[in-house]
């Protein structure tokens, strides 16, 4: 998708947005599709909504909707059409035919931004990993190319069949060769890790939904040069920096990927060895955008990540940022009952409450007394026995 924005004129998109079952939220998870589509590098033209209870098994939105559609993209000729929604690979096959464009979901575009962004060796075999994935679950579509070649109606059996198992198997095989090819780089990094964790070094890693302002609160403790924008998935690799807290205190600091709502199980398993600094952590800091009106599901969202790569148990400080961007709001630390800091409030653009985190920061790690916890014995072998 990367060549067609570079090329002369930006490619343009419609999105479809369906409000199921009057959800509170719609509004800004409109907003996100607009800024998700947006940060994949296409202008958004239009953006469709509608009301319904539940999906169409054929045609997802119904087929009233897609004659609706199919008369704006005959108007507007958007040169995707963006569906702020998982569907499934019979209904993407429907619509693509029907709207004859190419016909794009949210996982889709999500990995559609990874792929650009990625720029490590690492990184890429991830992105790489991801796609092929996500096509072995999407291999009708595949065939349904092969049946418009063939000129073929409902075509059942025979050559469509065989066909789709070759392509099983070879992206199984390509699967394969990319899983050995991480475990390598894995391994180098376990080997780092083992002698870091040997050496006593705390690490502190942070964590949070895409665009909370991760980058900049690192860029500012560190005085790194990460990079930092107003899009979403603007890091996709995990950086890692020393950081001296005060004279009895040194931590290394990472700054990882944003997560983000309804991530499929397959993708996020792809970017575990990205997230492994996460799993190894010692604490974490799960940077929040308080201006955020629904901060709340966010932070629901990335805690259900954590529990999926198995980091759910890792001490958290939350870190409300953006309160610049709120009244009467200073930067302030939040304890909990028993005296452990649990929150603090600050603007990492501002640089304000720095001094804050600094101090809650030490107070979490003698609170959990870390230092001397035997993460030594935890080897990260994610494609072991798979
Ligand atoms: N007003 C305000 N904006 C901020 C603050 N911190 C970060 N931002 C802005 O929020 C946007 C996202 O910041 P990043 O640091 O890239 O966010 P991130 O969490 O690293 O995002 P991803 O890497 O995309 O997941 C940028 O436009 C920042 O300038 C803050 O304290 N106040
Ligand atoms: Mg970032």
């Amino acid at each position: 998708m990367i060549e067609q924005i570079t090329g002369k004129e930006q490619a343009t998109a419609i999105i479809i947005a369906i409000n199921f079952n009057r959800n509170p939220d719609f509004e800004d998870d409109v907003a996100e599709a607009i800024a998700l589509t947006e940060s994949a590098g296409y202008l958004v033209s239009q953006v469709i909504t509608a009301n319904k209870d539940k999906p169409d098994v054929a045609l997802f939105i119904g087929s009233g909707k897609t004659d609706e559609i199919k008369s704006i993209c005959e108007a507007i000729n958007p040169d995707v059409v963006i569906f702020n929604h998982n569907i499934s690979p019979v209904q993407e096959r429907n619509l693509d035919r029907i709207l004859n464009r190419r016909v794009i979901d949210r996982t889709q575009l999500i990995l559609d931004i990874f792929a650009a962004r990625a720029s490590t060796n690492e990184g890429i075999l991830q992105v790489e990993l991801a796609q092929q994935s996500y096509l072995m679950t999407r291999l009708v579509r595949r065939w349904s190319h092969l049946e418009r070649q063939r000129g073929g109606i409902g075509l059942r059996g025979g050559p469509g069949e065989t066909q789709m198992e070759l392509d099983r198997r070879m992206i199984a095989t390509k699967v394969d060769a990319l899983k050995k090819r991480l475990a390598t780089i894995v391994k180098q990094r376990n080997t780092q890790r083992k002698s870091r964790l040997k050496s006593g070094i705390i690490s502190v890693s942070i964590v949070g939904y895409t665009n909370a302002g991760k980058s900049t609160l690192f860029n500012s403790l560190t005085k790194a040069n990460v990079y930092a924008e107003n899009r979403l998935f603007a890091t996709l690799d995990t950086t890692a920096r020393k950081l001296f807290i005060d004279e009895d205190h040194e931590v290394v600091l990472s700054d990882t990927v944003g997560f983000i709502r309804d991530l499929p199980h397959k993708l996020v398993a792809a970017f575990r060895a990205t997230l492994e600094e996460t799993i190894y952590a010692n604490i974490l800091l799960h940077v929040v955008d308080t201006s955020n009106s629904v901060k709340e599901r966010q932070i629901a969202d990335v805690n259900l990540v954590l529990r999926e790569i198995e980091a759910n148990h890792i001490p958290q400080l939350l870190i409300y940022n953006k309160i610049d961007l709120i009244d009467g709001v200073i930067p302030h630390i939040v304890y909990s009952e028993t005296g452990e800091p649990i929150a603090v409030y600050l603007s990492a653009s501002k640089n304000l409450g720095f001094e804050l985190l600094r101090q809650a920061i030490v107070e979490k790690i003698d609170y959990q007394k870390l230092a001397n916890e035997h993460k030594q014995d935890l080897i990260y072998e994610p494609w072991k026995n798979r």
